[in-house]
C-alpha cells in the first residue's frame, strides 16, 4: 500500500496547505475589518487557524477489486481465545480473511470461587476443542481494506436463534440482519473492514440485551495499514456484566429487575470471576504490554486502570488510525467501545488492572492481575524504611 501512505501524505500536505490559505485569508479579513472597525474593536487579535488539525476527506483505504484478492496466508492467525492475541499481521496488501464460528448454548461456572453457574450464550472458533464457555468469544484480527468472509453456524443441539453485529462491519446491522441463524443453519457474510481498530461484536437477536446478559459479545481487532509501533506482549480483554438473581453456589437466573435497573450482580475481566486474578498475566521488566480491551457492557462505562503502573500510551476508542496519547492514568471505555493501552513493565511488580469504580473491582469481579518479572531498579521504586 506504497500508494495509499503517498496519497494519505498527498492528502494530508494539501490540507495544511489548505489551512495556511485560510489563515491567511481570515487573517487579511481581519486585517480589513481592523481598517473600518472602532479602535477598541482593532485591539483584538487576527484569527489565525487552529495549528495542527488536518481534515483528511476520507481515512479509509483504497480498495482493491474484491475479486481480485487471494486468501490471506494460510499460517496468519485470524482468531484466538482471552487473554491471548493472534500475532500481528504484517503483509501489505489486501486479502480475505476467513473466520468461521460456532455458537455455544451451554451452563457454566461464572464464578468458580463461590460457585455461582449461569446459563452462557457465546460463540467458539469452529472446529476448536480446547474447554471454552463461549464468553467473551474469541478474539478476531485482521488487516484494514480486507473482505472479512464470516461464517456463523449455530449447532442443531441449540435451542435459540442467534446472529452476529460486528462493529467493524459496515452494512445492515453490522451483519446481524443476515447472519441470523436458528438450531442448525449456517450464514456467512463478507465484509469490507474499512476503519482499523478495536470493536466489539455482539449478539442482536431479538431481546438483544437478553442475549448479551447470556454472554455473547467479543472484539474484532482491524489492524491499520501502517502498524502500530511493537509490542512485546499483546492481550486481550473484555469487561462484561452479568445480571444473576443469586450470588450462591448453584444455577441463579436471569434477574430482569437488575437488568432492567442496570445493577448487575458481577462485573467481570474475560467472562468469569476471577478469570485474570487466577491466572495473572505474565510480562518482564522492560516489555511493552498492549492490552486489546473491549467493554461490552451491557450498561456500565469502564474506568480502565492499571494500579502501580501508567498506560504509556492510549489509543482512545481503540481508533489506532489517530495517534495515541501518552502518559495517562485512567481511560474511559464506553459500553459498546473499545482501547488499545499499552504500559511498560518498570519494575518487579503485581499490576492490578481493575475497572475504577472499585466497588466494581473488589465486589463484583473487575479485576486482574500483571505479574511483571525481572530486577529491581531502586532509580523507579524502593522502600526507604519497612514497619
Ligand atoms: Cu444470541
Amino acid at each position: 500500500m506504497k500508494n495509499m501512505n503517498v496519497q494519505r501524505w498527498g492528502t494530508l500536505l494539501l490540507g495544511a496547505l489548505g489551512g495556511v490559505v485560510i489563515a491567511l485569508g481570515l487573517w487579511s479579513l481581519g486585517d480589513l475589518g481592523a481598517a473600518s472597525a472602532p479602535a477598541e474593536a482593532a485591539d483584538l487579535p487576527a484569527p489565525v487557524a487552529a495549528a495542527g488539525v488536518v481534515w483528511e476527506e476520507t481515512i479509509t483505504p483504497f480498495l482493491s477489486q474484491k475479486a481480485s484478492l487471494e486468501l490471506a496466508p494460510a499460517d496468519e492467525v485470524h482468531v484466538a481465545n482471552a487473554p491471548d492475541m493472534p500475532p500481528p499481521i504484517t503483509r501489505t496488501d489486501q486479502r480475505i480473511v476467513e473466520v468461521h464460528f460456532d455458537v455455544v448454548e451451554n451452563v457454566a461456572t461464572i464464578d468458580p470461587q463461590s460457585g455461582v453457574e449461569f446459563e452462557t450464550w457465546g460463540y467458539k472458533i469452529a472446529g476448536d476443542d480446547t474447554p471454552v464457555i463461549g464468553t467473551p468469544g474469541p478474539v478476531i484480527r485482521a488487516r484494514v481494506g480486507d473482505v472479512f468472509r464470516f461464517t456463523v453456524t449455530n449447532p442443531p443441539t441449540n435451542t435459540h436463534p442467534h446472529n452476529v453485529d460486528f462493529h467493524a462491519v459496515t452494512g445492515q446491522g453490522g451483519g446481524a440482519a443476515d447472519t441470523v441463524v436458528a438450531p442448525g443453519e449456517t450464514a456467512t457474510i463478507e465484509a469490507r473492514l474499512l476503519y482499523p481498530g478495536v470493536f466489539m461484536y455482539h449478539c442482536a437477536f431479538g431481546d438483544v440485551p437478553e442475549h448479551i446478559a447470556h454472554g455473547m459479545y467479543g472484539g474484532i481487532v482491524v489492524d491499520p495499514e501502517e502498524p502500530l509501533p511493537a509490542a512485546d506482549k499483546e492481550f486481550y480483554i473484555v469487561q462484561s456484566e452479568y445480571y444473576t438473581d443469586s450470588l450462591e453456589a448453584g444455577l441463579s437466573e436471569l434477574d430482569r429487575d437488575a437488568l432492567f435497573d442496570e445493577e448487575p450482580s458481577m462485573v467481570v475481566f474475560n467472562g468469569t470471576k476471577g478469570a485474570l486474578t487466577e491466572n495473572p498475566l505474565e510480562i518482564n521488566v522492560g516489555d511493552r504490554a498492549r492490552f486489546y480491551f473491549v467493554n461490552a457492557g451491557i450498561d456500565l462505562d469502564s474506568n480502565f486502570h492499571p494500579i502501580g503502573s501508567h498506560w504509556d500510551a492510549v489509543w482512545q476508542e481503540g481508533a489506532t488510525y489517530s495517534p495515541p496519547i501518552r502518559g495517562s492514568q485512567t481511560t474511559l471505555v464506553p459500553a459498546g467501545g473499545g482501547v488499545v493501552a499499552d504500559l511498560i513493565g518498570q519494575v518487579p511488580s503485581r499490576i492490578v488492572l481493575v475497572d475504577h469504580a472499585l466497588t466494581r473491582a473488589f465486589y463484583k469481579g473487575a479485576i486482574g492481575f500483571v505479574d511483571v518479572a525481572g530486577s529491581p531498579n531502586p532509580e523507579i521504586f524502593e522502600a526507604i524504611k519497612s514497619p
